[in-house]
């Protein structure tokens, strides 16, 4: 029978607590998720596919090279607050997660939303040549020089290599971010009985989507790399307190609120 026929005033944000794990709730969760990742990705994978040899030319990287460390951090600052603002974006509509409370919503993008970040420069990664889109163009490692941060740049573009390596569909690049942000393990969380079930409905989602693929190994693997996702946050975050101490006029006036609200 139809659950939700005898459970009409069932929110229709938290349609998991009754019968948490019915199929027909893992199919509209994965489809919520699928949907919101499709609605805040940017560019679609066929966009990004037209645009993967347009490449940075010498002198636009010498100009990328010769700014400040200060500028070339406050620049790329604010690409990345423009990315998380999208991942907010996303998160609002997974199932459930509006149905947590503030402060456990903001404790989750506060250490999830670089991640997923981060996940998600894979469909904007060409590995043939080990390129990232960034300002309109594919940029490689030289472009970020004047970061003075080669070994964090060095390890996002590693990940991001790893993560292609997988060659996951959207779906299960949808799935996989979802998880990532809803993580009962986060520090900060008031209610992490709910987070819990929330994740395990996501959990299910993606190990759903995976045996459908036929792909029921890849969940090993996705796990290690959500072990490596926390190593290269911790190192963005090291940078981020080395920058603010060197420049803490920019780190404090020209950074994106969201920026420090997210990161400081
Ligand atoms: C990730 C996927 C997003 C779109 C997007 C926007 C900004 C990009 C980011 C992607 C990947 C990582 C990126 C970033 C701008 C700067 C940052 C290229 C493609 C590099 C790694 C520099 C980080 C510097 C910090 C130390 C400030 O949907």
């Amino acid at each position: 029978h139809d659950p939700m026929a005898i459970h009409p005033y069932t929110h229709v944000d938290d349609p998991y607590s009754l019968y948490p794990h019915s199929p027909r709730n893992i199919d509209e969760l994965c489809a919520s998720v699928v949907r919101s990742h499709r609605e805040t990705s940017q560019y679609r994978l066929e966009e990004l596919q037209a645009l993967r040899w347009k490449l940075f030319s010498r002198e636009e990287i010498q100009v990328y090279q010769s700014k400040t460390v200060d500028k070339m951090w406050q620049h790329c600052a604010i690409q990345l607050t423009n990315a998380v603002q999208y991942v907010v974006e996303f998160a609002k509509h997974i199932p459930g997660f509006r149905m947590l409370s503030q402060n456990d919503q903001i404790a989750l993008l506060k250490t999830g939303s670089m991640e997923v970040v981060l996940v998600r420069m894979c469909r904007f990664f060409n590995t043939e040549n080990n390129t990232v889109f960034f300002d309109g163009k594919f940029a490689g490692t030289e472009v970020f020089k004047s970061l003075a941060c080669g070994d964090l740049i060095a390890a996002v573009f590693d990940f991001a290599h790893g993560m292609c390596a997988l060659k996951l569909s959207e779906q299960q690049i949808a799935l996989f971010s979802a998880l990532v942000l809803i993580n009962a393990d986060r520090p900060c969380l008031e209610d992490r009985g709910r987070v819990q079930r929330v994740q395990r409905s996501v959990e299910l989602g993606l190990t759903h989507i995976l045996h459908r693929d036929n792909q029921d190994s890849l969940m090993h693997k996705l796990y290690q790399r959500m072990a490596v996702l926390r190593s290269l946050c911790s190192l963005h975050m090291e940078k981020l307190r080395w920058f603010s101490q060197r420049y803490p006029l920019t780190a404090h006036s020209l950074f994106p609120p969201l920026y420090k609200e997210l990161f400081a």
